[in-house]
């Protein structure tokens, strides 16, 4: 990245790479590398940081699924204090601050890993620095600056405001995730835009949806994406929920730690291609889990099962 700065360099300059996986230390000597004095020392920003490592490989799995075509989908980590004591030199701390685009001031302060607006989650494995980033808020929670990553130039996710949002409202979760799950947006033009109806109907279709997401799933109608408003419907429902649908785009999923925030997406994606394959063999079903199963479930499995999703059809 500094060969052609090379010529322009002092008589005697000291390279230090400051990389993902290592730190690169190389004099140059009157405009000559020195290669025999390099040295790597083997600590990079994902080695001290390796939630990092998980956020490339959950970006590659939902690549993976289908979920992520061009640039679409986001995600974002909330960084806890202790990682971020360990990742402070790799931090530049001099950029400037941009607005949020909302005002979430019970996150003030606080650190974020976050994916890049117009970035493709398929190349976030491939080249890290250049697809997401690490960001701080200011004391208001108002703006907000990049500290790591976006080597290249690029803004923040178009739906910060309804990652930030989501965080503020779900103190105990890390996790945020956003992506365009083909199944659950099918239905969307199927099934009347109501929790109930997708709660129930996302449960009637493997009998652990209930387990994995026993206070259900919130709708929201068709909204413009992006922006504030989106971000305040969608957080008022994750007061309640762990998921929402926005209608004919795709979901939002909240979760306490990488594995728990991808299995819920998976889940209710794997429930709604049963609900979609079902409905594609015949309008109704000819047998099903009823209301007192699932209160059976509960009992037995120890969740709570809301009443008003085990009405009579
Ligand atoms: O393009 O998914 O909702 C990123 C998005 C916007
Ligand atoms: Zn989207």
């Amino acid at each position: 990245a500094v060969v052609d700065k090379i010529p322009t360099m002092a008589k005697k300059t000291l390279i230090v790479d400051i990389g993902s996986w290592t730190i690169d230390i190389m004099p140059v000597i009157n405009k000559s590398p020195d290669e025999s004095k390099c040295v790597t020392i083997p600590k990079g920003l994902i080695t001290c940081m390796n939630r990092l490592l998980k956020l490339y490989l959950m970006c590659n799995d939902g690549w993976e699924q289908g979920w992520h075509e061009r640039n679409g989908g986001n995600l974002s980590y909330r960084i806890k204090d202790e990682e971020v004591a360990e990742v402070k030199e790799f931090l530049h701390y001099e950029n400037e601050w941009k607005p949020i685009g909302t005002k979430v001031p019970g996150l003030a302060s606080e650190y974020f890993l976050v994916t890049g607006s117009g970035k493709y989650f398929r190349n976030v494995i491939i080249d890290p620095e250049d697809s997401i980033c690490i960001i701080e808020l200011d004391e208001k929670g108002e703006n907000y600056s990049i500290l790591w990553g976006l080597v290249n130039g690029g803004r923040l996710t178009s739906e910060l405001p309804s990652h930030l949002m989501n965080h503020e409202v779900k103190k105990g979760v890390t996790n945020v995730y956003h992506a365009h799950t083909t199944n659950v947006i099918a239905l969307t033009f199927v099934l009347p835009l109501e929790d109930k109806v997708f709660t129930r109907e996302l449960w009637e279709m493997a009998t652990e949806c209930p387990v994995v997401f026993p206070s259900g799933i919130g709708v929201v109608g068709w909204m413009v994406p992006g922006g504030r408003e989106i971000a305040v419907a969608t957080s008022a429902l994750m007061k309640e929920y762990d998921v929402a649908i926005w209608a004919h785009h795709g979901m939002f999923c909240s979760g306490e730690d990488f594995d728990l925030t991808f299995g819920l997406m998976h889940t209710v994606e794997k429930s709604a291609e049963i609900l979609v394959k079902m409905l594609s063999m015949r309008p109704d079903k000819r047998q099903t889990i009823s209301p007192q199963n699932f209160r059976d479930l509960a009992k037995d499995f120890k969740v709570t099962l809301p009443e008003k999703f085990l009405y009579d059809k």
